[in-house]
């Protein structure tokens, strides 16, 4: 039986990977930081198949413990900082969490156990103000944010670790991927939760920012397989994961709408640029995921429409029922 750690247990993309390598025989270990509430809501469903181990990015004792339990034959950081927006208001702690965390780990596998495979959540942020579109594994980096820039660093203590010390190092720059698990403060799943409370009355307004970013945006489902197939390769590299299409926020919004019948959408919805503005701003992201379909074989499966309709159907369930 395969074992594998998981940082970050609590967020979106592991609920998913968890069950992705449960159904595969794997014995899953995740990690946790201590919060004052339990935060396991996108795990419950699992929550006495996995074990949990307390860890924090910024310790580096408790991530060695973490390696000493679990024994991971493979190790999944999905741990970070990870809205955008927060990383201007906590651009040092976002550098603790999301850069410097990715060295932390790295170093316990080396001392501890150099032969465990690690896989390194790298970002489309990283691309920021493009320099090439659509944006592949060797694009230049043009970060525009505290958090872009610290998974550049990320990104890059992981190439740096695979040829220093042979580690099995692989990176995934990953485009924005998102599904009824996402959090609220995203801006995809702030749309579809709050179309669902517009369309069964308990509200009227959705208050957004810019509307006219372009994001490459796919199903996390689909993604963390993407993830694990990375592990499973002869050799360790770096691969772009996107769908190769690209909406703006308000091509989300209006198919939003559109799947609970409201096509007068624009009543409902406030683009309030200023309130939500961001130091920098990143317009245009399409990635270029044939180096993954090539040599992995992977494809993204979910549809833009489908991944819509997924997310404001799942929402509705919520609120229904609440
Ligand atoms: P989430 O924000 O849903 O999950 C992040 C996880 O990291 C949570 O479990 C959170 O714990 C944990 N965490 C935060 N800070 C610390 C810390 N100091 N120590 C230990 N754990 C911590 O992110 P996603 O699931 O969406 O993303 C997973 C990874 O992939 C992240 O690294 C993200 O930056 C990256 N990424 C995501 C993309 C996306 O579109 N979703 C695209 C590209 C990269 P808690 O629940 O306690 O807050
Ligand atoms: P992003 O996701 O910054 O791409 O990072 P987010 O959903 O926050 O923003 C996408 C775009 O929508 C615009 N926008 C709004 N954003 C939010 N959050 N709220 C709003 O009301 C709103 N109105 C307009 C933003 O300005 C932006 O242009 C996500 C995260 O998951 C990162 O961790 C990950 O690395 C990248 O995707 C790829």
């Amino acid at each position: 039986m395969k074992r594998a750690l998981i940082t970050g247990i609590t967020g979106q993309d592991a609920s998913y990977l968890a069950e992705l390598l449960l159904d595969k025989g794997y014995k899953v270990f995740g990690t946790t930081r201590r919060t004052s509430t339990v935060n396991n809501e996108r795990i419950k469903h699992i929550e006495d198949k996995i074990q949990i181990i307390p860890s924090d990015l910024l310790d580096q004792s408790s991530l060695n413990n973490a390696i000493l339990e679990s024994e991971p034959d493979e190790l999944y950081n999905l741990a970070a900082q990870s809205f955008v927006k927060t990383s201007w208001n906590q651009p040092v702690l976002t550098g603790e969490f999301t850069a410097l965390g990715v060295t932390r780990i790295l170093e316990a596998i080396r001392t501890i156990n150099p032969k465990i495979k690690f896989y390194q959540a790298s970002s489309s942020e990283m691309f920021g103000k493009v320099t090439e579109t659509p944006q592949r594994e060797k694009t230049r980096f043009y970060p525009r944010s505290p958090y872009g820039v610290a998974k550049v660093y990320g990104h890059y203590i992981t190439v740096n670790y695979r040829e220093s010390f042979n580690i099995f190092a692989c990176s995934g720059i990953l485009f924005n991927h998102e599904s009824p698990r996402r959090g609220l403060e995203f801006v995809t799943r702030k749309i579809s939760h709050g179309v669902a409370r517009i369309f069964l009355g308990k509200q009227d307004k959705i208050e957004l920012g810019d509307l006219k970013p372009k994001r490459d945006w796919g199903f996390a489902g689909d993604y963390v397989e993407a993830m694990w197939l990375m592990l499973q390769q002869k050799v360790a590299d770096d691969y772009v994961i996107a769908t190769g299409e690209n909406h703006s926020v308000k091509e989300f919004a209006e198919l939003a709408f559109r799947t609970v019948g409201i096509n007068d959408w624009e009543k409902h919805v406030v683009s309030n640029i200023s309130s939500h503005m961001r130091p920098a701003e990143v317009d245009y992201l399409i990635g270029d995921y044939s180096k993954a379909k090539k040599v992995l074989g992977w494809r993204p499966k979910t549809s833009f429409k489908k991944l819509v309709e997924m997310m404001v159907k799942a929402d509705i369930e919520l609120e229904k029922n609440k």
